[in-house]
């Protein structure tokens, strides 16, 4: 797959399932699943975004599912959020990993491959690749992202960096990291990131479960650096996903956007609002669309009409919170070790540096 270990390529590459060349040379690999946590990639059985909308907003209560907001205007709004004064984790995050940059990329054999999960801009990657740098080192990159607009920019931001050679993947994590785990020489670590919380969006045993996932491909020694949000006051969570600009709004709504963009839809922006929720049981704050009015709406790309009750609601996000001490127990359960905690203590986030064992 990966040209030759003595080419360090400035240039970033894509890899396909299917191992073929498209036209721009670069690689691509891609491979949509119907769970997160599954390891399904027969392309016959995957469903589309189609199949997902329709079966979701069937569903009572109606859903959408989080990973569909990143098409290019999602993942550039998204990248807009990183940047608000309300939204914490993005600085918070940065910050933790100036401090521990050296001492991770200590712990890193010295022939060692770095992933990057949902590597959003690529602009921590930054921070690790200075690491490398000041340590005298290199290493091979992967990122692993099911958005296209994700990759690219972070391909971007990468790509210009001598200290690393990035191989993007367009695939869901479990199985871009699958492959560059079977893909690696048998005497070469593995680092893997997870960061900016994006396990929140799982629910505990989801999380747990793709814990275990991620670490049934790994060997032990690897590592692996997780990001996750800590659970503070109700009013700075509410001000982080519910921001006086209205971003996060606009990034919810685009959804709908994006729905009837591709997918010949004719939702009405103006009769739906941005309606955020913090569970205090679940510890988790729920993102919805309601809408204000009794509506029904067509989907033209899957011949359905949705029908909506006025104040009714379509879940679009969980954003789970972690409290610190647990963080060690839930990958306890999944065959890791905890190795170091870096905690930011203003915005109350956590960098948790893991060893499989
Ligand atoms: C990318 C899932 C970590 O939950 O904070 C930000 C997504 N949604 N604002 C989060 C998000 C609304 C974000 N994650």
């Amino acid at each position: 797959m990966i040209a030759s270990n003595s080419s360090i390529a400035r240039r970033p590459r894509r890899v396909r399932a299917d191992g073929r060349f498209d036209a721009t040379a670069i690689w691509y690999h891609t491979c949509f699943e119907r769970s997160r946590v599954s390891s399904t990639t027969d392309v016959a059985v995957q469903p589309t975004f189609a199949d997902d909308v329709g079966r979701d907003l069937a569903r009572e209560p109606k859903e959408l599912q989080s990973k569909y907001f990143y098409d290019a205007l999602g993942s550039q709004l998204f990248e807009a959020i990183c940047r608000l004064p309300w939204y914490r984790i993005t600085e918070a995050e940065s910050s933790l990993l100036r401090r521990c940059a050296d001492d991770v990329i200590a712990a890193l054999p010295p022939t060692a491959t770095i992933t990057e999960l949902g590597p959003g801009s690529g602009e921590k990657l930054v921070v690790l690749a200075e690491a490398l740098q000041r340590a005298g080192r290199s290493a091979r990159v992967h990122l692993v992202d099911v958005s296209a607009a994700a990759l690219e920019q972070s391909e971007r931001s990468l790509g210009p960096l001598d200290q690393v050679s990035v191989i993007g993947h367009e695939s869901t994590y479990e199985v871009g990291l699958a492959r560059v785990s079977t893909d690696r020489a048998s005497g070469e670590a593995m680092l893997t990131l997870f960061l900016g919380s994006s396990i929140g969006n799982f629910g505990q045993t989801a999380a747990r479960d793709f814990l275990m996932v991620a670490r049934r491909v790994m060997r032990p020694g690897d590592l692996m650096l997780l990001g996750t949000d800590l659970v503070k006051p109700e009013p700075v969570l509410r001000d982080a996903y519910d921001d006086p600009l209205g971003v996060t709004a606009a990034f919810n709504k685009n959804l709908l956007v994006r729905i009837n963009r591709v997918l010949d839809g004719h939702f009405d922006l103006a009769h739906f609002e941005h309606l955020v929720v913090w569970n205090a049981g679940q510890e988790r704050i729920e993102l919805y669309l309601r809408s204000t009015r009794a509506q029904t709406v067509r989907i033209g790309a899957i011949d359905r009409e949705i029908v909506l009750a006025e104040g009714e609601t379509i879940c679009t996000e969980h954003s789970h919170k972690y409290r610190a001490e647990r963080i060690a127990a839930m990958g306890e359960a999944a065959r890791f070790v905890q190795r170091h905690q870096w905690i930011e203590s203003e915005a109350q986030f956590a960098l948790t540096l893991f060893e499989a064992t």
